[in-house]
């Protein structure tokens, strides 16, 4: 029987797609290939791991991955391994390069080579770079990037759209903008604000705090992953994106009225180099031609994640103890 091998499975959007499918396709075989690097956490699968099989590995493991691809009859993948934090990408750019762009070449080598029948690469709308105060990206904005993080991103969906061109391999993209949810690791805008304010701490904004984001709860995301690798068509782009911008400063402000916290916890911070202003997103496509839309509303998504993290603490408190304390440090320690 054939199975479907998810990249990247134990990190936040990763790990709510596996327990998505499990809920949705329950006897779908699901393979999961995952190097739990500080953003892979398998206590994110820890309810659906009998279930499944989990192996932890390097996308960049050619021999690896050709394995898993026979042993499993993996007939499909999606591919959302990455490393995905911006900040980090500029105090360390190597290993986005590494990851983002070597290791797609590495899982296409071996879906091309073993004749896979359908390749998803989980992409993002931080490919088309930034806009101005009015606009949304469609699928055919120029590609823009301009972090080491989006550019590596940028390098996969040129690389993915070339094997189908070239090889004629049945692939698909998706470009989604920011989510949120459950699950999602602390460095993050709205976790990293939620347990700071939680925790009495500063809530360090960047720059003028105006720049602007367009929110998607992570099941929304999940569910138009699997409506386009079921029914997206081959060699095609899809923009997912819930319709809710906000700036980050009114962001900070729900979380910080929602937890009965103090407004002097804002604190005004360097800005972060390269800043993209604006995103936004079309998803006129999705809805068109796939027939989806997003379920949740931007309040009722907001308020159920801060729900979240108030009953999880243990969750967050295992992972703020560990190394991301260091990252911490480096990231806001000297920025005033
Ligand atoms: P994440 O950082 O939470 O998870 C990434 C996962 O990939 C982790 O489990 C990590 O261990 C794993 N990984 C990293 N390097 C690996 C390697 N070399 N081999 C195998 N596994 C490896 O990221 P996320 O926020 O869940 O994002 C998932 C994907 O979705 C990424 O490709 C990202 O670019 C894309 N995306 C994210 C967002 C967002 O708002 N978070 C929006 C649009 C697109
Ligand atoms: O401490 C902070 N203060 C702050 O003002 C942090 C961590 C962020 N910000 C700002 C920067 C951005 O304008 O908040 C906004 C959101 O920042 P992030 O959560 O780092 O997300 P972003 O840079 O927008 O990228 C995210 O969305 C697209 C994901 O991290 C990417 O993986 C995805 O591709």
């Amino acid at each position: 029987m054939s199975a479907l091998l998810i990249t990247g499975g134990a990190g936040f959007i990763g790990s709510n797609f596996v327990l998505f499918l499990r809920r949705e396709l329950p006897t779908l075989r699901l393979v999961v290939l995952d190097k739990l690097t500080y953003a892979g956490n398998l206590e994110n699968l820890a309810g659906v791991l009998s279930d499944i099989t989990f192996v932890r590995g390097d996308i960049l493991d050619q021999g690896l991955v050709d394995d898993l691809i026979a042993t499993h009859h993996v007939d499909r993948i999606v591919n959302f391994a990455a490393e995905s934090h911006v900040d980090r990408s500029i105090l360390g750019p190597r290993v986005f390069v590494d990851t983002n762009v070597t290791g797609t070449l590495t899982l296409l080598e071996s879906a091309r080579r073993q004749k896979i029948g359908r390749f998803l690469q989980v992409s993002t709308d931080e490919v088309y770079g930034s806009l101005g105060a009015t606009g949304a990206f469609t699928e055919d904005s120029p590609i823009q990037p301009n972090s080491p993080y989006s550019s590596s991103k940028a390098g996969a969906d040129l690389l993915v759209r070339a094997y189908h061109h070239t090889f004629g391999m049945d692939t698909v993209t998706t470009r989604c903008s920011n989510n949120y949810g459950p699950l999602q690791f602390p460095e993050k805008l709205i976790p990293l604000m939620i347990i700071n304010a939680l925790s009495d701490k500063a809530l360090p904004v960047y720059g003028d705090g105006m720049n602007v984001r367009d929110w998607l709860h992570v099941e929304d995301h999940c569910s138009a992953l699997l409506v386009v690798l079921e029914r997206g068509a081959a060699g095609e782009v899809y923009n997912i994106g819930g319709n809710s911008e906000a700036p980050n400063i009114a962001i900070v402000e729900r979380i910080l009225t929602q937890l009965g916290k103090s407004k002097d916890l804002i604190k005004y911070v360097a800005d972060r180099p390269g800043h993209d202003r604006r995103y936004a997103i079309d998803a006129g496509k999705m809805k068109r031609e796939l027939g989806w839309q997003p379920k949740h509303s931007f309040e009722g998504g907001m308020q159920a994640t801060i729900d979240w993290y108030l009953s999880n603490r243990s969750w967050w408190e295992r992972i703020i103890s560990g190394d991301y304390q260091r990252y911490y440090e480096l990231q806001y320690g000297e920025r005033s």
